[in-house]
């Protein structure tokens, strides 16, 4: 199978898991990147079984409206039953790293917001350990430098990610060469550095189940 076909099938999996408890009411938060437009695509089938959805970046939402999908502001809905995202790296107790797409902060709150995360993946995404992919940060413009040096202490190689400008305006730092053994205190390190929004290590809040697409099947992982 190629990649594409085994993204298509995790995202199909995502829907035959949610269907069956989606009930007038019920909202999606939906993730962003390649592996999330299958899910979105996919779940235009079913769209008379939810409410409407909540985007993590423009582009999800414009692809939900194209669909017919009502998409809604996170500041006016009460409840998000699940999001499903798709991400850069996952290892086996579901932590992750998001936000190759640029768009980890808004990806970070809409999973803190829902009552379960599923993440959607093929298998090239499953790591052991956390860091081969460079971390995105989200800096606020004004301390790029100051957030990259700070970076630089940790043992980090931060590049800035020329001529990206993420959904709120801020500019990305990519690390390399961070060996993230302790996922949650590095999330928590990062984000206490003055200037930066938020890091793409979701281990505060993992994913609560992973559907893992593989060449004999989908993996349900929990
Ligand atoms: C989003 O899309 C991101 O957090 C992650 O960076 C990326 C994964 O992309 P793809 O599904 O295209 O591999 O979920």
């Amino acid at each position: 199978m190629t990649q594409d076909e085994l993204k298509l099938a995790s995202a199909r999996a995502a829907v035959d898991y949610i269907a069956p408890h989606l009930e007038t009411g019920s909202i999606i938060g939906i993730g962003t990147g390649s592996t999330a437009n299958f899910f979105i695509d996919h779940l235009s089938g079913i769209k008379g079984k939810f409410d409407g959805a909540v985007a993590s970046s423009e582009a999800s939402a414009e692809r939900l409206k194209s669909h017919g999908i009502p998409v809604y502001e996170l500041n006016c809905v009460d409840s998000i039953q699940f999001y499903v995202d798709g991400t850069d790296e996952v290892n086996p107790t579901l932590e992750l790293i998001k936000g190759g797409g640029a768009a980890l902060t808004r990806e970070k709150i809409v999973a803190a917001c829902a009552d379960l995360f599923i993440c959607i993946a093929d298998e090239s995404k499953w790591v052991e350990t956390l860091g081969a992919f460079p971390l995105p940060v989200e800096v606020i413009p004004m301390a790029r430098a100051l957030v990259a040096r700070e970076l630089v202490k940790l043992g980090g190689d931060p590049v800035y990610r020329q001529g990206v400008i993420t959904d709120n305006g801020n500019a990305i730092l990519d690390v390399y060469n961070l060996k993230i053994h302790q996922p949650i205190d590095l999330e928590e390190t990062i984000n206490n550095i003055t200037g930066v929004v938020t890091n793409g290590i979701f281990a505060r809040r993992p994913a609560d189940l992973l559907l893992l697409s593989t060449g004999t099947g989908v993996k349900n992982i929990t």
